[in-house]
């Protein structure tokens, strides 16, 4: 085969990149639906799906794959050495309606970096192990990074007992994904078993394509914090109350809406800010709307600023309901922190590009990652490869073909490197 993109170093091992791709595409079909992208949800059938797949496929190359009580998929290679793990990570869930890209290449290519690394037997100071995480995406349980708390020992086990959704309780659907919430603490992994952790994705944004780069190095991954919403104002007739009379939840939820949205546009409280989901009851044409839920979600590389922006909702949500004779209920979920990068793993993911002749941009990563979560354990580095159009959460999600073989080159020469005894 071509080496495709930068230059071949002599004698030096490489992923098989049509293999790759071929198994991508593979994986790629379960929850796919033409015309509307893929909707793989995290515990659900699809995901469990997609696992299984995954696990036949580390099994025919003669890895070892077993699912944690977390439900995250765990591959090692057969003849492993007992030292530090070197995690090799990303999700395999989607969002609704998303991409093929989004977590499942950096799961893909992981299992390809280590299948080379098993073939020739590959002897470093730590022993490489890939993590399939779930439900990254909190699309149907609203649980984000599930997966990677539990590798962690981060889930809060009341919270997740309580939690269904679409009449699905969260523990039943972890048992049919393999896992079991009562025992999930058995899937943490002690601080000192993992020397490091890192993801390979797609960027998601625009800042690769534009620059014409083939690789990004990740400095800091974005912070998000998520305010659950509730307006409460007066179900009511359409056609016999007056306009002066009326409480109209999804008129008073509208004008939330774009205080959220000023937070990040005008005021620049945070970076960006975003109403991405909007429940009205009783959502019919002729009657006046009672109830809305809505969503507020606002992302920023600081803390601090994260925690401004929702203090200045919360109070403009609080004037808004006074003023307009309506209820506002503000709750708020738990905050993914903003973290950087390990200087150490992003040098090593540095020196692998330019070792492969894949010129490389330091960046920040707008898009949340199950990597921030791990860092709570250990060091981590995160490699991007360039979106197409820079879209992504949406079927139109793509990247060539060449980058997405040249990320995964990238990915086991930083092993290489990084694990070189
Ligand atoms: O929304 C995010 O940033 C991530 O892809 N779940
Ligand atoms: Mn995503
Ligand atoms: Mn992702
Ligand atoms: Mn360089």
């Amino acid at each position: 085969a071509e080496w495709p993109l930068g230059t071949r170093p002599e004698g030096e091992l490489r992923v098989d990149g049509a293999r790759m791709l071929r198994r991508l595409a593979e994986i790629s079909r379960i929850g796919a639906r033409p015309g509307h992208g893929i909707t793989r949800l995290g515990l659900t059938p699809e995901e469990t799906e997609a696992r299984a797949y995954l696990a036949g496929e580390c099994h025919r190359d003669g890895l070892v794959a077993r699912t944690d009580q977390a439900g995250n998929l765990v591959v090692r290679r057969a003849r492993r050495r007992d030292k530090p793990a070197l995690l090799l990570g990303s999700h395999i869930d989607t969002v609704a309606d998303g991409g093929r890209l989004d977590g499942t290449y950096g799961v893909m290519a992981a299992c390809e970096v280590l299948r080379v690394l098993a073939e020739h037997d590959v002897e470093l100071d730590v022993e490489p192990v890939v993590v399939a995480f779930t439900n990254e995406e909190g699309a149907f349980f609203p649980y984000p990074f599930f997966g990677s708390l539990g590798l962690v020992g981060q889930v809060d086990t009341d919270h997740a007992k309580r939690m269904s959704a679409h009449g699905v309780a969260l523990p039943d659907a972890l048992r049919a994904a393999g896992g079991d919430l009562d025992t999930i603490a058995e899937a943490a992994w002690a601080p000192g078993s993992v020397a490091g952790y890192l993801e390979l994705h797609i960027e998601q944004g625009p800042v690769l394509e534009e620059a014409s780069l083939p690789i990004g190095v990740v400095q800091a991954i974005t912070g998000r914090t998520v305010l659950d919403i509730t307006v409460c104002g007066g179900q009511d007739h359409a056609g016999t109350t007056p306009m002066r009379m009326r409480r109209d939840a999804l008129a008073v939820a509208s004008r939330a809406v774009l205080a959220v949205e000023r937070l990040a546009r005008s005021r620049d409280l945070c970076r960006v800010a975003t109403v991405g989901k909007l429940d009205v009851e009783p959502n019919t044409t002729n009657v006046i709307p009672g109830l809305v839920r809505l969503t507020a979600e606002l992302r920023d590389g600081r803390a601090e600023r994260l925690r401004t922006a929702e203090q200045a909702i919360t109070t403009e949500l609080a004037q808004l309901a006074s003023a307009t004779d309506t209820t506002i209920d503000v709750r708020l979920d738990p905050v993914t922190q903003p973290v950087a990068t390990d200087h150490a793993l992003s040098r090593a993911i540095a020196d692998a590009a330019d070792e492969l002749g894949l010129r490389h941009l330091g960046m920040d990563s707008g898009a949340g990652h199950d990597a921030q979560i791990v860092a709570a354990i250990a060091p981590i580095g995160m490699i991007f490869v360039p979106s197409r159009n820079g879209i992504s959460h949406a079927p139109q999600e793509e990247t060539d073909d060449l980058h997405l073989v040249a990320g995964a080159d990238t990915l086991l020469r930083t092993v290489l490197g990084a694990g070189r005894p």
